[in-house]
């Protein structure tokens, strides 16, 4: 049995069990064997053989990144320069632009090279620290397509890049040879594409685009009780534009998380309450289509319900490969306190996928952490672009 003892670390634990700030435990060791936290004790408190001094370094949980759609091909860049150029969103979709734009590009690049440019996209979360990330379909479309991202998703995390939750996200849009007939697409998607992909085990969860420019209420409720009937855990992109009650309807099918939910009110804050449903805080989104609508911060605060923070990354609306941008951005955009933010990316965000294997550091969970070249855990939220990590550990391993 091998024993690394990582010594005088500035230990934020984000234990929710502690009372400090962070569940920070200053000048402690972290003794770690078989992959697993032994024991987190007073430094000098502990033995191991093979000793690594840190000098009041930070330790905190491995990130979590718990909303992304990573895996896509094509640009959009071109778009985006066309709007700031003045062009219409309308015009711009008129030629062919949009969600679907990159639909047509992931199906038509091959699975290496999409697996190659997701492991690029990937570059940059690593070096901030994330350790678990979801990714969704949602750009595919159709059941070649979006079992071709899902076998993408896992060899990611097959080749040791990173961790993964795997979501399917077929009701994002509807495919062109769908247009115009949305409920003919869904019904695709009941009878077809998530019950062959879920009987394959090729995801975890199941997401649906709950909006005017997305899927409605009811279609959204209808592919809620197809997954309910195949015991698929669902989530929803909900309240991002327009309040349709979708948060609510999440919540009451039992759902993890809610995402976006600028436009939430506070009966979709009650039910999510009552139903234990995370609500994931977009800021990237927020920011890039210059929104001016907040989430319900004080509602969500007096209620208790869990905040998570995640990028969004994706070619439309959130092109940032960072996770500590979007923590600084819920801090200064939605008024998220730093230690928010935190809890944000590790306990909250772990629960938005229902991973207990990740989110707060304590004895007998696997040892999943980061060390920082820092004692002071707003640091890291506050000045971006410096690199602050040290390293990151994966099943007590370092990976970098
Ligand atoms: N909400 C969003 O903001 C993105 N998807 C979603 O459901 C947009 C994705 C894109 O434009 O490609
Ligand atoms: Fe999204």
């Amino acid at each position: 049995m091998s024993a690394t003892l990582w010594q005088n670390a500035t230990v934020a634990t984000l234990d929710p069990a502690l009372d400090t700030a962070y569940g920070l435990l200053p000048q402690h060791d972290v003794l770690v064997r078989d992959g697993h936290i032994a024991a987190i004790a007073p430094g000098g408190s502990l033995e191991a053989e093979h000793c690594i001094p840190l000098d009041g370094a930070l330790i905190t949980p491995s990130l979590v990144d718990c909303h992304t759609h990573l895996i896509f091909g094509g640009s959009r860049a071109n778009e985006w320069e066309m709007r700031q150029n003045g062009v219409s969103y309308q015009q711009i979709s008129a030629q062919g632009g949009g969600i679907n734009s990159t639909v047509r590009a992931t199906r038509e690049t091959d699975e290496d090279t999409l697996y190659r440019l997701s492991v690029e996209r990937l570059r940059n979360f690593q070096h901030e620290g994330v350790g678990l990330m979801e990714l969704k379909t949602g750009y595919g479309l159709n059941l070649e397509t979006e079992a071709k991202t899902l076998r993408i998703a896992q060899r990611l995390q097959d080749e040791g890049h990173i961790r993964v939750s795997r979501t399917l996200l077929s009701a994002h849009a509807v495919p062109p040879e769908f247009k115009g007939r949305p409920d003919d697409y869904l019904d695709e998607v009941i009878r077809n594409i998530m019950p062959t992909l879920w009987q394959q085990g090729a995801f975890d969860c199941v997401d649906v685009f709950c909006e005017n420019v997305g899927f409605t209420l009811e279609q959204t409720e209808r592919l809620f009780q197809a997954a309910r009937a195949l015991g698929i855990p669902i989530k929803g992109h909900t309240e991002q534009l327009s309040l349709l009650g979708g948060s609510a309807l999440v919540a009451q099918y039992g759902g993890w998380s809610a995402d976006h939910v600028e436009y939430l009110d506070e009966a979709g804050v009650a039910a999510m309450a009552a139903h234990d449903t995370v609500a994931v805080l977009l800021p990237g989104a927020f920011y890039f289509l210059r929104e001016t609508q907040k989430p319900p911060m004080d509602l969500l605060r007096q209620y208790g319900v869990k905040m998570a923070v995640a990028s969004d990354f994706n070619p439309g609306t959130s092109p940032f490969a960072s996770l500590r941008l979007a923590m600084n951005m819920a801090c200064v955009q939605f008024g998220l306190t730093p230690l928010e933010a935190w809890q944000g990316v590790t306990v909250h965000a772990a629960h938005a996928l229902r991973r207990d294997d990740f989110g707060c550091l304590k004895e007998g969970k696997p040892a999943h952490f980061n060390v920082w070249n820092t004692d002071t855990p707003v640091d890291i939220i506050y000045e971006l672009g410096r690199p602050f990590l040290r390293h990151r550990v994966l099943d007590g391993r370092i990976t970098n």
